[in-house]
């Protein structure tokens, strides 16, 4: 995928246990990713899968910022410091996985934004 001079994608994720990986975005123009993991479509309803989702940062420093809340039915977990801004939404706290990828660089991750049990977090510094 091509994606220069692109500035946001929106990614709907089908129900169904799902993966997506969002590598390092930093020599893109993409500013925004934006991806609905666990709805189940024309339903309110979420998918009770384990939905996982990879997250690469950038080969330099990279401060990083997990911000989430939770909703009536699902939650919200929000990234940034990284090169592009990732958005999760109808994210199941006791079902989704984030995995962030640090890569090379010092590394931060300040996930105090970030509710306990909103998602599943691992961080690979
Ligand atoms: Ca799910
Ligand atoms: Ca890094």
């Amino acid at each position: 995928m091509d994606l220069r001079g692109v500035e946001k994608v929106d990614m709907l994720e089908q129900a169904g246990a799902d993966s997506l990986h969002v590598g390092d975005l930093s020599g893109t123009d993409l500013r925004f990713v934006e991806a609905r993991i666990s709805n189940v479509p024309g339903t309110p309803m979420t998918d009770r899968q384990a939905d996982r989702v990879v997250v690469d940062a950038t080969g330099t420093a990279d401060a990083l910022m997990l911000t989430g809340s939770a909703g009536p039915a699902s939650g919200t977990v929000t990234a940034t410091g990284a090169a592009t801004k990732i958005t999760l939404t109808s994210v199941e706290g006791d079902q989704d996985l984030l995995t962030i990828n640090g890569l090379d660089g010092d590394d931060s991750l300040d996930a105090s934004g970030l509710a306990p049990g909103i998602i599943g977090l691992t961080f690979n510094e």
